[in-house]
């Protein structure tokens, strides 16, 4: 885990934060389950592109880079910090 990635992630988590206040009809919660649809709790990148900015930031939120996004990596770009 480089500084580098970690300073980008930081700023993917910004702009996550911003595009998620700007839809605030959806808790993070909310909007995992709507963007999860096939409902197997993982955001595949197929899932992703239904969200532009999930979409954008899938690569720097797949911290295991799995090609999912968990759960718990999904809550990392709502973190403000
Ligand atoms: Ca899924
Ligand atoms: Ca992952």
């Amino acid at each position: 885990m480089s500084t580098k990635r970690n300073i980008f992630l930081s700023i993917a988590a910004l702009a996550f934060t911003l595009a998620l206040t700007s839809t605030s009809a959806f808790s993070n919660e909310d909007l995992f389950k709507a963007l999860d649809s096939d409902a197997d709790g993982l955001i595949s990148k197929a899932e992703a592109v239904s969200h532009d900015v999930l979409n954008e930031l899938f690569d720097s939120l797949d911290i295991n880079t799995d090609g999912f996004i968990s759960p718990d990596e999904f809550s990392v770009a709502n973190l403000d910090k």
